[in-house]
């Protein structure tokens, strides 16, 4: 930590990442945990592959289903919120609905909705577990963005774009973001007072 500051402190909030399969939801997920846990922050990964391992195993992918993945995920990091962890969520969720729902769980007041906005075309490319090829085939029934839609969010209150922004950059502006928005709070040293770079660049 820069000897500048004297802490960095959250009191808890819900990092929400929405984006096809393949969008890089996990891998910006768990770097940016990594990250929060190197200030100290107490923060946690929600992954919708993991979860649906164990909590949600007996849930499939149909309308129904995904909402009640979803309706899950939300409940458990509103908990974790609760308790002052950032939990970042890494879930296609494709309907506004599902969103929406998501921060009426959580509280809009601690509830931030990160976009990753990688095209069907590149996460199609990227293809990690095949399951792209796979649909194609027709092997897997409403797999998102194949036989089953995704819906952008219109107002996300981040966007991140993949093809041309390397994770760390993608961590980078999800941090610069939840300390504008008072997400986390940096307390300067006594009379070390400077504005920090990214609020020099960015803007309160
Ligand atoms: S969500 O739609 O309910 O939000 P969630 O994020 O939990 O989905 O799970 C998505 C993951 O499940 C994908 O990354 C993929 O690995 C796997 N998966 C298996 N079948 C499907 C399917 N039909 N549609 C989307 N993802 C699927």
């Amino acid at each position: 930590m820069d000897r500048a500051v004297e802490s960095i402190t959250s009191s808890g909030a819900v990092v929400w990442l929405t984006g096809m399969s393949g969008a890089g939801k996990s891998t910006i997920a768990r770097a940016l945990v990594h990250r929060l846990q190197t200030f100290a922050l107490r923060a946690t990964t929600l992954d919708g592959d993991v979860l649906r391992t164990g909590l949600n195993s007996d849930l499939g992918f149909s309308e129904a289903e995904r909402t009640e993945n979803l309706r899950r995920v939300a409940h458990v990091a509103a908990l974790f919120c609760k308790e002052g962890f950032i939990a970042v969520t890494a879930t296609i969720s494709p309907e506004p609905e599902h969103r929406q729902n998501a921060r009426r769980i959580i509280g809009s007041g601690t509830f931030v909705e990160v976009f990753v906005d990688t095209p069907l075309e590149v996460c199609e490319q990227r293809d990690p577990k095949g399951l792209y090829r796979r649909a194609r085939r027709g092997e897997i029934s409403q797999f998102t963005g194949v036989g089953s839609p995704y819906h952008a969010p219109a107002h996300p209150d981040l966007t991140l774009h993949t093809e041309n922004s390397s994770v760390e950059r993608c961590v980078d502006g999800i941090i610069e973001h939840l300390i504008c928005e008072g997400h986390i709070r940096i307390r300067p040293a006594a009379g070390q007072w400077r504005e920090p770079a990214y609020v020099r660049a960015h803007g309160r």
